[in-house]
């Protein structure tokens, strides 16, 4: 058995991220962070993948949040540092789209993680919460900003305020996750989505994960203007030539065979 703290599987253009500490419920320590950001490093400028999944190892949990153990020991200084919340700030600027494959708890800044990422897949043993208050600190990965944008507000307070935990169903019914699968076709349909993604044109996505991303967060004015420069950098681009010429000669686009011309 490998004691990698995050072990990475390729298949397809797709790197899957194991987060690998199943005795503590996957939590993330300093070390899982550091890990997981030397990943990203590398498959930041690794061509040969187009997405990247998150899953963590075992059948409990996903991520159960921070490491209690360690943030116990924690100062202020250290909530100023914030590297869980840059870490996953990171995720929302990344070069490539993320899948969170939810496995089991997902918990305090396990949950912000699976928010951080752009499409999450849950499984029928998914639960979700933001324990923190009862700790007597605040989900400060970005689950005070993203929840509300992702479930509304009413279910972001009562999930951050009273630390309620959320079954799978009601994820789904609320839009935390976007897929409800048995825990057998948990990474079959991550998997599926993230190669649903690769056949769409690589700049397209990056662009439009940055409209998504940072559109939410300028004035309507502003965000469609975004929109308009992003679609003229695709109308000049080879992709849009591709995919255009794909649908008139009545064939799938080959994104691939445009993408070094970048
Ligand atoms: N940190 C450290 N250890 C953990 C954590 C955790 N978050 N979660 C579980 N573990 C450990 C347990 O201590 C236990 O270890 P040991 O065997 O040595 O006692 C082992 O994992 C197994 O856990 P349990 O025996 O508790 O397993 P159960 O199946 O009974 O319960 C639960 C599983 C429900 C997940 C339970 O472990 C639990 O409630 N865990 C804590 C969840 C939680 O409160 N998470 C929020 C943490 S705070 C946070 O994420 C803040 C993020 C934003 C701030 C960032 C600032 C840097």
């Amino acid at each position: 058995m490998t004691t990698d703290l995050i072990i990475r599987d390729d298949t397809d253009g797709v790197a899957q991220l194991t987060i690998n500490r199943p005795e503590a419920m996957n939590a993330m320590n300093r070390s899982v962070i550091d890990r997981l950001n030397e990943h990203l490093d590398v498959i930041d400028i690794d061509e040969s993948i187009d997405v990247v999944i998150i899953t963590g190892a075992g059948d409990k949990a996903f991520v159960a949040g921070a490491d209690i153990k360690e943030l116990a020991k924690r100062g202020p200084l250290d909530g100023l540092e914030a590297y869980m919340q840059r870490t996953y700030d990171r995720l929302g600027s990344f070069s490539k789209p993320l899948v969170a494959a939810v496995n089991g708890y997902a918990f305090g800044g396990g949950n912000e993680l699976a928010l951080a990422c752009d499409i999450r897949v849950g499984s029928t043993n998914a639960q979700f919460a933001l324990p923190e208050a009862g700790l007597g600190i605040l989900p400060s990965a970005g689950g005070t900003q993203r929840l509300p944008n992702i479930v509304g507000r009413g279910l972001a307070a009562d999930m951050i305020i009273t630390g309620r935990r959320i079954e799978a169903e009601e994820a789904r019914a609320s839009n935390l996750i976007t897929y409800l699968v048995e825990p057998e076709d948990l990474l079959p349909t991550a998997h599926k989505v993230a190669q649903r993604i690769r056949r769409k044109g690589p700049l397209a996505v990056s662009l439009i994960r940055q409209l998504l991303i940072r559109g939410g967060r300028v004035d309507h004015e502003t965000g469609i203007l975004l929109e308009r420069l992003a679609q003229s950098v695709l109308f000049a681009s080879p992709e849009k030539q591709e995919g255009t010429e794909a649908f008139v000669e009545k064939r799938p686009a080959d994104f691939q065979s445009v993408r070094h011309d970048r």
